[in-house]
């Protein structure tokens, strides 16, 4: 069977699949799509990407004319193939339900607002990223057709703000709660479990690397080697160390990609979240 991705550099979604096809060992046809926020000529809006994805984003693959679009789904789909590599990334013998509910709450999944489970927090700490990019690539008149064009509202509209305004700061500040929860939460269970999430590698560990990954993009690495979450520190590491966090990751980092970080962040080593994020952990463990 022949594998097309569909998919960006820079896209969290896109970034799960490709882990999940480095751990699975399988090949696949690259095409990478331009996204409408970091390329002034964006791909992922024009007609022929729409009729592979109707909502205009990424990921999707293509499976010798199977169409599908979500990375769950995606990475669920993958599972069931056989690569190279002998892994299963959801092992029946681990606890169903919290595999189940934690991959889902570590999905951006459309509809659910930002900032409401920890997929969702995610993004606003990379809107820093987002508005900066927007700002950077999009003309006026881009942003306008943008807002018009994109199938799902809430991104033509947040997109067109972000234009404008800095929307960053108050977002994150908004998820604070969720992401210092969810670490801590993590961190019981890595106590309970470990070394991964649930034991053995699973579709969650794919799911937190890249969320992970994305917390160090935007300076925000030492949330995760905090004294409160020594497990947490630890299996970043493990996290790292795997071969799929190269080849699903840290391979698609090309010179735009370093250059707009140098550019926004410069010297800065930590995020003004770092400290008020530390502070609410350890608030909580007290
Ligand atoms: N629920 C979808 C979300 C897909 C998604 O939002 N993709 C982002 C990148 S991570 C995208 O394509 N953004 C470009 C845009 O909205 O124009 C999934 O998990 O695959």
């Amino acid at each position: 069977m022949r594998l097309k991705l569909y998919h960006a550099k820079w896209s969290l979604c896109s970034q799960m699949v490709r882990v999940a096809m480095a751990e699975k060992g399988l090949s696949y046809d690259s095409n990478l799509i331009k996204l409408v926020d970091h390329y002034p000529k964006g791909e992922n809006l024009s007609p022929e990407y729409l009729a592979i994805n109707p909502k205009g984003v990424v990921p999707a693959i293509d499976l010798d004319g199977e169409i599908i679009t979500e990375s769950k789904d995606i990475i669920k789909r993958l599972n069931s193939l056989t690569g190279e590599k002998d892994i299963d990334l959801w092992p029946g013998d681990v606890d169903q339900d919290k595999l189940n509910s934690w991959v889902e709450d570590t999905t951006l999944t459309d509809g659910v607002p930002l900032g409401k489970t920890l997929g969702t927090a995610i993004p606003p700490f990379s809107l820093i990223l987002i508005n900066f990019m927007i700002k950077k690539y999009l003309s006026f008149f881009q942003a306008i057709k943008v807002f018009w064009k994109h199938p799902l509202r809430d991104r033509g509209r947040g997109f067109l703000i972000m234009k404008f305004f800095n929307i960053h700061k108050p977002v994150a500040a908004s998820s604070y709660k969720v992401l210092a929860r969810s670490l801590m939460d993590i961190e019981k269970n890595l106590e309970d479990h470990g070394p991964y999430f649930l034991g053995k590698f699973s579709h969650i560990d794919i799911n937190l690397m890249c969320c992970f990954h994305r917390l160090s993009d935007v300076r925000l690495e030492k949330i995760l080697e905090i004294e409160e979450l020594p497990n947490v520190k630890k299996y970043w590491e493990l996290l790292k160390s795997r071969e799929s966090y190269k080849k699903g990751i840290l391979d698609f980092y090309g010179e735009k990609e370093n250059g707009d970080l140098e550019e926004l962040f410069g010297h800065t080593t930590n995020s003004i979240h770092l400290k008020p994020l530390t502070q609410m952990i350890k608030n909580y463990k007290a």
